[in-house]
């Protein structure tokens, strides 16, 4: 091979148009008139181009030319033997027709790939049976000028990557040579020696990039290398990212890859335990851990369900204990995450409960006068006050008999008579029928107090969840506070006594 550094770069555009000569066997018909006069065919060759020239061609890049053959003659023609001279010439012979049928054109294709500076002379030789030209020599030519050089820069720290989450790190690809520089592969393989039980499969190359890329002199390219350790992941990861490159100082780039995992720390919910509309929940994330115990760790509650109407939040959501008022019946859940120090987050936990209660309404009046026996009294819209539905302490109205006749499951009952301050006096009526229903207080007896007057409060729980609170004083023996009327299901609680103070709610069912 001669790599003389003298020779300039030759006209590789002029070589379709200044060589398109037929320099060999130009008979179209060769007669080999016999004895008995007979025409034997025979094929012809002919070429199109009297050499290949790749003009520059920087080094390891690839270039490719191809030559025109054709069978001019009237009979078949045989090719083969061929060769490049000398056999260390960087030339390839990708394509070649091994026979021509008589006026059939084909391609031979050569590539070639310089690895070093400097011109290259070549010969392709080939033989045929065209008995004019057995053997055809075409004169092959490069030259290698240039060259891409690879600077690499790299960002890929991968030490402490947060279990469940994802790091992005980048490999930068300078082109500082005199040609462009052609990155041919990228790719991640296992390490040959991985460290410890480390994963080799955790990097990956996220984008997508076609090669080969081409990277002028004077630009760069980046790639992206990410590792995302799914939870449960090994602890640590090694791999080779491998670039491959026209750079003939570095054609193939080994860059080794380790990681370390930061392991994510774990949300611990401690029971819920059972809890009724209108209670207080403790929310108990303390037992939640990191296995790194990297510095305290921060929490976040959420609310990920509730039965519609409710509007209560989380009281400390970011705290390890939190709580959260249940303040409609229902169904309930709760995820806590925790995060670490190094900021890893925990998989989600979650916790439910349902806060129900089967009493649909429930009554309570409590005053603040010892010496008062206060009564409290629930009767159906329309009914008298102490008539037959009154239902109140007397015997016989302790659970009267509402809805149908005989079935206590539809009546309303006295819980609990008191027969002085404070109370509490109740009333439940779990299954409530459609309809509006009027709570009232009778101030039954003084017990001969010199200062009966009782400030009262009325109370009012649909489900458990308390809706309405109103407060009269009653003056002495036999005051009357026609509190409240309650509609069903609907719910709305109505003030009828504008002496009285308070807040009712409206249901929303
Ligand atoms: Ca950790
Ligand atoms: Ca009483
Ligand atoms: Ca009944």
């Amino acid at each position: 091979m001669d790599f003389g550094q003298t020779r300039s770069s030759a006209s590789s555009a002029s070589f379709s148009a200044l060589f398109r000569v037929v320099i060999l066997g130009a008979l179209p018909l060769s007669c080999s008139c016999g004895e008995g006069g007979t025409i034997a065919a025979r094929g012809v060759l002919s070429i199109e181009g009297a050499e290949i020239d790749f003009g520059e061609v920087p080094v390891l890049a690839s270039r490719t030319r191809t030559l025109r053959l054709s069978n001019t003659g009237r009979g078949r023609l045989s090719l083969g033997d061929f060769r490049i001279s000398p056999e260390e010439a960087p030339l390839v012979i990708e394509r070649t027709p091994s026979s021509l049928a008589s006026g059939e054109t084909a391609e031979l294709t050569l590539r070639c790939t310089p690895t070093t500076q400097g011109a290259l002379d070549a010969v392709l030789t080939f033989s045929s049976d065209d008995s004019d030209v057995p053997s055809v020599s075409i004169p092959v030519r490069a030259v290698s000028s240039t060259q891409g050089k690879l600077q690499l820069s790299a960002d890929l720290d991968f030490s402490g990557v947060c279990e469940g989450a994802s790091r992005t790190g980048t490999v930068t690809l300078n082109s500082v040579g005199s040609a462009p520089l052609d990155v041919t592969g990228v790719s991640i393989e296992t390490a040959s020696d991985p460290v410890g039980t480390a994963d080799s499969t955790g990097f990956f190359l996220p984008g997508s990039s076609r090669l080969p890329l081409t990277i002028p002199p004077g630009e760069q390219a980046a790639f992206a290398v990410r590792l995302s350790p799914a939870y449960g992941s090994p602890a640590s990861f090694a791999a080779v990212l491998t670039l491959e490159t026209t750079d003939p100082e570095q054609p193939r780039t080994e860059i080794p890859l380790t990681a370390t995992v930061d392991r994510a720390p774990s949300a611990s919910i401690a029971e819920l335990p059972p809890a009724a509309p209108g209670s207080v929940l403790a929310l108990d994330g303390t037992s939640s851990s990191d296995p790194e115990n990297a510095g305290p760790l921060s929490f976040s509650w959420k609310v990920v369900s509730a039965p519609a109407g409710s509007a209560s939040v989380i009281e400390g959501s970011d705290a390890a204990s939190a709580s959260f008022v249940i303040d409609e019946p229902g169904d309930y859940g709760f995820s806590l995450t925790v995060t670490d120090a190094a900021g890893c987050v925990s998989p989600e936990a979650e916790a439910a409960i349902s806060a129900r209660t089967a009493e649909g309404l429930r009554f309570e009046l409590f005053w603040d006068n010892l010496d008062a026996d206060l009564d409290l009294h629930l009767i159906p819209d329309g009914k008298a006050f102490f008539g037959a539905e009154d239902c109140y302490f007397s015997e016989g109205h302790a659970a009267p008999d509402w809805g149908t006749p005989g079935d206590a499951d539809d009546d309303p009952f006295l819980v609990r008579d008191a027969l002085n301050g404070y109370g509490p006096e109740i009333i439940s009526y779990p299954s409530p029928a459609a309809g509006t229903y009027r709570a009232m207080a009778h101030y039954f007896s003084a017990h001969h107090s010199l200062s009966p007057a009782a400030a009262a409060t009325l109370r009012v729980y649909r489900f458990g969840v308390l809706t309405a609170e109103v407060s009269r004083v009653l003056e002495g023996k036999d005051d009357v506070w026609e509190a409240v009327s309650v509609d069903w299901p609907g719910g709305v609680v109505t003030l009828l006594d504008a002496g009285g103070s308070g807040q009712g709610e409206g249901g929303n069912e």
